[in-house]
């Protein structure tokens, strides 16, 4: 990442769905500072914060909103390759959380999205807890496209939320201005930091509580590294696609594969209609 600027503010054709598509498609991404309300942002941080406590995973008589690690306890969800229990229960926890699954479904982000997408959508239910603990900086998120992991339709967009401010220190993520237009990369290359044209245009800057960024499945983008001391970072991540487009059955499932829906919802009500809400849509499920 050698060119970063800061990510083009599109509050601007926020209601223009002609320049909306239009600068999605030029820059492969949108950014929306301050676009969903910022108490409810912060309440689910608590929640999550809450339950990274009840684990074990804060320091000890600290406010869990600080998100302040135990010293010498770290969780690598997304890069943990022989979880031990404990670290799926933890997991599964947060998955299984209703507040956590319906954030994804908030109206101001289902509008925007079918505004973008011109047709009804589907929210993949495989939605993802970004926790990333401080200076570990080998887990940090290497480049990539979404479409490697996701399949189904590229025309497929990830929002990625920051649950609560992410300065400079605490990283983000950064994404490759235009790359949605190279088409679909070589994963490994990418990775390495291959792929991409030396003048090639990085977008980040520091977030605040509300803020929205989101993206295309071929845009390059990749974790910013958490330099702070002590303090985990949190962010949301879910996929939206049209209803009728190929989707991946692994999409339809949750993130990690450590539960089971049943399980997840075990203590949701009955009659939930967020529970397995994408059974009733005409969905064209393939296996990759
Ligand atoms: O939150 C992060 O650190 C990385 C997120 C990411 O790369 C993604 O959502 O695809």
């Amino acid at each position: 990442m050698k060119i970063v600027e800061p990510f083009c503010d599109c509050s601007d054709v926020l209601e223009d769905q002609c320049r909306l598509r239009a600068r999605a498609n030029s820059n492969g991404y949108l950014y929306f500072p301050r676009l969903l309300p910022a108490d409810e942002v912060l309440q689910l941080r608590h929640e999550v914060l809450l339950i990274h406590e009840k684990h074990g995973l804060l320091r000890e008589g600290s406010d869990p909103d600080a998100a302040l690690h135990k010293e010498g306890v770290y969780v690598d969800v997304e890069y943990v390759k022989k979880p031990t229990p404990a670290v799926k229960v933890f997991y599964n926890k947060v998955l299984a959380s209703r507040n956590f699954n319906a954030f994804f479904h908030h109206p101001i982000i289902i509008n925007l999205i079918q505004v973008l997408l011109g047709r009804a959508i589907l929210v993949h239910p495989r939605v993802i807890c970004h926790i990333v603990f401080p200076r570990r900086f080998d887990h940090t998120v290497e480049p990539h496209q979404d479409f490697a992991p996701v399949r189904g339709t590229q025309n497929t967009w990830t929002v990625w939320i920051p649950l609560g401010d992410c300065n400079t220190d605490l990283g983000g993520i950064a994404v490759a201005r235009g790359s949605n237009h190279l088409g679909f990369l070589n994963a490994d290359s990418l990775a390495i930091g291959n792929g991409l044209a030396d003048q090639t245009e990085w977008n980040w800057n520091p977030l605040t509580s509300g803020d929205v960024l989101m993206f295309h499945s071929l845009t390059v983008h990749q974790g910013c590294d958490n330099v702070t001391t002590d303090t985990i970072r949190l962010a949301t991540s879910a996929r939206y696609q049209p209803v009728r487009e190929p989707v991946d059955k692994l999409a339809l499932g949750p993130q990690r594969g450590w539960a089971d829906w049943s399980e997840l919802y075990a203590d949701w009500a009955f009659d939930d209609p967020l529970k397995y809400y994408w059974n009733t849509l005409p969905l064209d499920v393939r296996k990759y």
